[in-house]
């Protein structure tokens, strides 16, 4: 596909960063250069070479990591747009950055760019929200849809099967790099006619069953009234259905909190942390109180968590979620 030097779409390689940037260009179409990655690679803004007068769309990845990249476009002349939902840190005023900004753990990226674009695209908002597990948040923007049932169940997949493809420790863990998924979306206004016909879907379906029945043999390292913690071993099944598996576990039990450990090669792990359903605050607290963590208050994780601080991590978070 051809590439343009003048637009820039980054965008996180989950459910919500590519179903924000799928409302977008479904309402504002243009060719765009695309940069992405895995979930967890945040600092995305960096790797974008944009040249002077480039437009930038910045999608779902926290404005603090990306900080200094975006005032290095911004000096070398570009003109930004960022959408995002993680917590942000000092945001700079510039005449040439308009950001849309907003924290509350009921919104997510997708339901911004809804707001943004007055529910023009609102299937895929929907979609998105339930990729990032805000369940009651995408029920209530669908609502003006009036689907049925079957088909809101039908999006939730949806979300939930794209945001699954995102997660790994490089896009070798993954099954389709974000770029080809969201290029396979994108002729799709109608994200149901995507679900039911496209290859990349029944791909994504049988790899989440075949991850998650892997995953149902490892028996929780914690399984406590505060919440559960399972610890999946350094191979590429574990790392794709990190997320989720947490995910499942915080729908399974709503007042309980979970947590999926996954071995890194060198021997650390990385912790996904799910605040209860019901309670959704303190999983970035959590999280902070060890060396290469953060995230949502909801949803936050521990990227190279110590193996010898592992009962030192137990005990915290029983302590966090404790009623
Ligand atoms: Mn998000």
């Amino acid at each position: 596909m051809a590439c343009s030097r003048q637009h820039f779409d980054v965008f996180n390689g989950d459910a919500d960063g590519i179903c924000a940037l799928q409302q977008l260009r479904l309402c504002e179409p243009v060719q765009s250069t695309l940069v992405t990655g895995v979930k967890r690679h945040i600092r995305l803004v960096e790797t974008a070479d944009a040249p002077p007068g480039a437009r930038v769309t910045v999608l779902d990845v926290a404005f603090g990591e990306n900080r200094a990249a975006v005032l290095r476009l911004l000096e070398r002349g570009c003109t930004i747009r960022y959408f995002d939902h993680h917590h942000p840190g000092d945001v700079p005023d510039h005449p040439a950055l308009e950001t849309h900004l907003d924290t509350s753990p009921r919104i997510c990226t997708s339901l911004l760019m809804d707001r943004y674009l007055n529910g023009a695209a609102r299937a895929w908002a929907v979609t998105g929200a339930f990729g990032d597990n805000l369940d009651g948040p995408a029920r209530e923007a669908a609502a003006s849809l009036a689907l049925p049932p079957q088909t809101l169940e039908a999006l939730k997949e949806l979300g939930e099967l794209i945001n699954y493809n995102a997660y790994g420790e490089d896009v070798t863990d993954l099954h389709l790099h974000p770029a080809a998924l969201y290029r396979a979306l994108h002729p799709f206004a109608d994200p149901l006619a995507f679900l039911r016909a496209a290859p990349e879907m029944a791909l994504l379906r049988r790899g989440l069953a075949e991850d998650l029945a892997s995953a149902e043999g490892h028996a929780p390292a914690l399984d406590a009234p505060e919440g559960v913690v399972v610890l999946f071993p350094a191979e590429p099944w574990a790392r794709r259905v990190q997320g989720t598996y947490a995910n499942r576990l915080a729908n399974a039990h709503v007042r309980r909190a979970s947590a999926v450990g996954v071995a890194n090669r060198d021997g650390t792990l990385r912790v996904s942390v799910r605040a209860p359903l019901e309670r959704p605050y303190g999983a970035d607290a959590l999280a902070r109180r060890f060396p290469s963590g953060g995230g949502r208050a909801a949803a936050a994780g521990i990227n190279r968590l110590a193996p010898g601080c592992l009962p030192r991590f137990l005990a915290a978070f029983r302590e966090a979620f404790a009623n």
